[in-house]
């Protein structure tokens, strides 16, 4: 593990059970659930089941079937969702990291958004 956790935040609780969630697909790594308040028609969150801060965390300390099951739960998703670009529209990818980032929850999360044309990637 690298950065410090606070197993205290809100994925971490839902991660235990403490808190219900709206569940797309799941495996060994990684569990992806419906955002509580979706900003696209299609708004899921992509989580890794162990413990990192962030993106920059995750990808420097996960072992690399962690960071395998954790890419193949979002193709997982992508492709249930219907937004591949295998007959789908497409969809934006993006995670927050730190008050830069403006990043919420301290639990690294994918946010995978599609069903609409998203608008400029920076505001
Ligand atoms: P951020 O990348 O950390 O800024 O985004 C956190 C997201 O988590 C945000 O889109 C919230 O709507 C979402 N969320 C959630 O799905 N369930 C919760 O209980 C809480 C936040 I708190």
């Amino acid at each position: 593990m690298g950065l410090d956790y606070d197993d205290q935040n809100i994925f971490a609780r839902i991660l235990r059970g403490e808190i219900p969630n709206d569940t797309v697909a799941e495996n060994e790594h990684a569990l992806a659930f419906r955002d509580i308040a979706p900003k696209s028609p299609s708004h899921v969150l992509v989580i890794p089941k162990g413990k990192y801060v962030s993106f920059d965390d995750f990808a420097a300390n996960a072992p690399v079937e962690e960071i395998a099951g954790f890419m193949r739960l979002c193709a997982e998703v992508i492709a249930k969702e219907g937004v591949g670009l295998d007959g789908g529209r497409g969809f934006r990818a993006i995670t927050n990291a730190g008050p830069d980032g403006v990043q919420e929850v301290p639990h690294f999360h994918l946010h995978i958004m599609g069903g609409r044309m998203m608008g400029p990637m920076v505001s």
